[in-house]
């Protein structure tokens, strides 16, 4: 691997490699006398190189179409030209489910403000202003929310005091997000902005009380309905799930989930810091879940029924992972001998390239490289590393929320339980990060781009690639299959264990497909020399 990473920073001119080289990384672990393992450091979360071709996307990507895109009763109107609202308008296939056809469900729209060229000379706060009185009057909703695109900001409308401005007309709850494109160095800056915005504004608000074993859950946002799934697990257990952030979710359910005992954390990069702010705010604990893998589920429902220490729910537990389990092993009789020892490669976002080697290891597949799109370095090298990482320019141009115990909403109870558990070994807010889980002298790539991508595939020829929409067709046109990690290619669910079902049929069918392996590229030698003369096609 040593090797294959010089030939993948060869080709950059000395100052490119000289930031590759931080962020292409063998994972070599080292282990000192007492045993103690330490992980490469990687680069991340720093701005891609212009002139690239990056997987990523953009804060307004991060804030409006992840964080706010799944949840169905706010109306969510971009303040911008079309193209942003257009491309977040559910193609990140997150899916929701109403109680019934008169509870709100915004989620089939599209709102934009539809700016023009006269908008960005002369100022758009006139037409935002118009637009969520439009939006308030045709649909009466709980809440409005206003995302800035890339334009906004470089002609200084003032989401803010319009939004401020509408709610004190219309008396229901406005706010706006200052998540233009370019406001940091990926989706990640997005998620930032959108998840401080809903503890400010929403989270709080309504203060009733739950039942025994609550708790929300953070990080999960339905895509390909894994949400229904996990929430069928946690209903049959007789867990109170108080508020998904944000998958299948409501404005009351942000606006409650401050009283849950315990927050679970699915997808890290996206939301740990919200659970660091409802900790010291209002007092419940959080830990680290992934119901993403059979095994992971089961591991992440126990843990749940650990922190609750109650022999009935610990029985309740048990008795769903039972009822699961034999279908799970069924299904791994028939395709693990059939995928055993095939190579994948995972280059997703900022927590499922970990997350899925559950998935793949269950099959018996090797993951021999992978790394996330815009993850920062404690989702690669564990939490661990946190008080070494440099907060830069860019990181900085986020806020940071300063939160002090609520003085009449602080739970001092759930405190006390927290540190009662911890005392029985018990442990909170723990991530260990991909590298840990991945193979020694794997390589982990940190914001991968084309020209590494097209590299690998050449060098590995993996028997599977994974990644999003943008790198499917580039992949498969040099005959390997490409697995959509993002949207799951119009499949899934793949949460839980019904998920892992679903997950290893789908894969079984596309490694073991006989047309990958008749593939030619156009430029190979064999494919010039098949090639039908033009006389022929005509
Ligand atoms: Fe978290 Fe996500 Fe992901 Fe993400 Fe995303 Fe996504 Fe993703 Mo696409 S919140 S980091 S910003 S798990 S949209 S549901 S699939 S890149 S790995
Ligand atoms: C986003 C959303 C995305 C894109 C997926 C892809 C998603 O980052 O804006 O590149 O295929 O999951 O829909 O991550």
């Amino acid at each position: 691997s040593e090797s294959l990473r010089d030939d993948l920073l060869d080709a950059y001119p000395k100052k490119t490699r000289r930031k590759r080289e931080k962020q292409v990384v063998v994972n070599h672990k080292q282990a000192d006398e007492s045993g103690l393992v330490s992980l490469p450091v990687i680069g991340a979360n720093t701005r891609t190189i212009p002139g690239v071709i990056t997987q990523r996307g953009c804060s307004y990507a991060g804030c409006k179409g992840v964080i706010l895109g799944p949840t169905r009763d706010i109306v969510n109107i971009t303040h911008g030209p079309i193209g942003c609202g257009f491309y977040s308008w559910l193609t990140r296939r997150n899916q929701t489910l109403a109680p019934t056809d008169e509870h709100d469900n915004f989620m089939p729209y599209c709102f934009s403000t539809d700016m023009q060229d006269e908008n960005i000379i002369f100022g758009g706060e006139k037409k935002l202003a118009k637009a969520i009185e439009e939006a308030y009057e045709l649909f009466k909703p709980k809440a409005i929310a206003v995302f800035s695109t890339c334009p906004v900001g470089l002609i200084g409308d003032d989401v803010h005091q319009v939004a401020a401005e509408m709610k004190e007309k219309l008396g229901i709850n406005v706010f706006g997000f200052s998540c233009e494109g370019y406001k940091g160095v990926s989706q990640s800056a997005g998620h930032h902005i959108a998840n401080n915005q809903i503890f400010k504004h929403v989270v709080g608000e309504d203060n009733t009380k739950r039942g025994k074993w609550s708790i929300n859950l953070l990080g999960e946002y339905n895509i390909g309905g894994d949400a229904f799934l996990i929430e069928d697990l946690l209903q049959r257990c007789g867990i109170d799930l108080v508020a998904t952030f944000s998958g299948n979710s409501t404005y009351d359910q942000f606006a409650n989930s401050h009283m849950a005992q315990l927050n679970c954390v699915m997808c890290h990069r996206s939301i740990n810091y919200v659970a660091d702010m409802m900790e010291k705010k209002y007092g419940p604990p959080w830990i680290k879940v992934n119901f993403i893998g059979a095994k992971a589920t089961a591991k992440s429902l126990r843990k749940i029924a650990e922190y609750f220490d109650d022999q009935e729910l610990t029985e309740k537990v048990e008795a769903v992972i039972s009822e699961e389990y034999p279908a799970v092993f069924e299904a791994q009789e028939i395709y693990k001998p059939r995928c055993e020892g095939k190579r994948a490669m995972l280059f997703v976002g900022g927590s499922r390239a970990h997350h899925y080697q559950e998935l793949f290891a269950e099959l018996g597949m090797k993951t021999i490289a992978a790394g996330y799109e815009f993850a920062h370095r404690d989702d690669y090298e564990g939490r661990d590393v946190l008080p070494d990482i440099k907060v830069d320019a860019d990181s900085r141009n986020i806020e940071e929320l300063h939160v002090d115990a609520d003085p009449d909403h602080y739970r001092g109870n759930d405190r006390a339980k927290a540190i009662e558990r911890e005392r029985a070994g018990y442990k909170f807010k723990e991530y260990d990060g991909l590298m840990a889980d991945m193979p020694e002298k794997a390589l982990v790539i940190d914001d991968i781009n084309h020209h590494e991508s097209e590299e690998l595939i050449r060098r590995m020829k993996p028997d599977l690639f994974c990644a999003g929409i943008k790198e499917k067709y580039a992949v498969q046109k040099m005959g390997v299959p490409c697995k959509q990690l993002h949207s799951y290619d119009y499949g899934g669910p793949y949460a839980g264990f019904q998920g892992a079902i679903n997950f290893y049929k789908e894969i079984d069918r596309m490694v073991n497909a006989k047309v990958w392996s008749m593939i030619q590229p156009p430029w190979s030698d064999e494919a010039k020399q098949n090639a039908p003369s033009s006389s022929s096609i005509r």
